[in-house]
């Protein structure tokens, strides 16, 4: 089953022969009626577990590791279940996989399955706190260069779960995801890497764009990858979710984080990056919705779609039936971060 590139306008071809039709063009400004209730993602806040895929670039900002310690507090609390970690971007060190595992080793789950980017895009980067995070705390992962790639075990873990089960949070560049849809059959499953998403994912959940409009947020409009933003906007087959920069922005977190045991590897990287003077909770808010009471929290629009504009804008335009939604602020953010601040702070289970 092809996928064909995605192209700017306002139809788009998806693989297995379903088209998206942009319909019903609103102009900027125009006709973005915010709805109170979350409409179409009350699988986001149910009370059972949720299977989560977090996909990251852990190694720049500290709320990557803000975001998976949130998803683990969850998987204490019995709300998630941590299928795998991916990483979307590159380390110089080679360490983002080591900082991963170090999160999850403290926090009891030593064994979930990590995989890197072994791409071309995003030329590696240093990072002020994965080589300490590496060398400092107990982890298990190689390099990332000898790191499984993140496409195979992004199929591993899917093809292996219940059909619709899965709830993807994506924390930084949608690489991994443009990759996944475009694999082809392996040992893993004999479906298309379309087909194999189309069946297993219930939802995404990314932290990315801003809403209605922003000036260029760096995960969907980074000069190297925004055309994998496009395409995966474009042409992923199940809803996805956005929280906007706007939410995180709004919600400061982590300065409790100074009170922390020094065992705490996320300790660590917020004081490193913030010396505990907090940070605004971009990705933690994604974790949040998958896997939290999501309209306790915010409020969901309605359906549309984003256009990542030349120059490094996104824009997004409401439509119909398009499964694409984004967060609108409902819970006052300062109550937001004391809730995720609570569960930054929260000791791992049985520790
Ligand atoms: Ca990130």
């Amino acid at each position: 089953m092809k996928i064909e590139g995605a192209k700017i306008g306002f139809e788009r071809r998806a693989g297995g022969g379903q088209t998206l039709r942009m319909r019903n063009f609103v102009p900027l400004g125009a006709a973005l009626i915010f709805c109170a209730a979350a409409f179409c993602f009350p699988e986001a806040a149910r009370a059972e577990s949720v299977k989560v895929i977090f996909d990251t670039d852990m190694c720049g900002d500290c709320d990557d590791a803000g975001a998976l310690a949130v998803l683990n507090k969850m998987a204490d609390a019995g709300r998630a279940e941590l299928l795998a970690c991916l990483a979307n971007t590159h380390d110089k060190d080679k360490a983002i996989a080591a900082t991963i595992s170090a999160i999850n080793t403290y926090y009891g789950r030593p064994d979930v399955p990590i995989g890197a980017y072994h791409g071309p895009l995003h030329p590696a980067g240093g990072s002020t706190y994965d080589v300490k995070v590496r060398d400092e705390f107990p982890h298990s992962a190689p390099p990332d260069d000898q790191t499984p790639d993140a496409v195979g075990v992004y199929r591993k873990a899917l093809a292996a779960a219940p059909d619709r089960s899965v709830v993807i949070v994506s924390t930084g560049f949608l690489c991994n995801l443009h990759e996944l849809l475009e694999s082809k059959a392996d040992t893993a499953s004999t479906l298309s890497g379309w087909d194999l998403t189309r069946q297993k994912v219930k939802l995404v959940v990314a932290m990315g764009g801003g809403y209605p409009q922003s000036a260029g947020e760096c995960n969907f409009s980074s000069a190297d990858c925004w055309r994998d933003t496009q395409f995966v906007l474009d042409n992923w087959p199940t809803p996805m979710l956005f929280s906007g920069f706007e939410i995180g922005s709004g919600i400061t977190t982590g300065k409790c984080l100074k009170d922390a045991p020094d065992v705490d590897p996320v300790k660590r990287i917020y004081g490193i990056v913030t010396g505990f003077g907090g940070r605004p909770s971009w990705d933690l808010t994604a974790a949040l919705a998958a896997t939290g009471d999501l309209n306790r929290y915010w409020d969901v629009s309605p359906s549309g779609y984003v256009r990542i504009l030349p120059g490094g804008g996104d824009q997004w335009y409401s439509a119909p039936d398009l499964q694409r939604s984004y967060l609108i602020p409902k819970m006052p953010p300062a109550e937001v971060g004391k809730e995720l601040d609570a569960l930054l702070m929260a000791p791992p289970k049985g520790r």
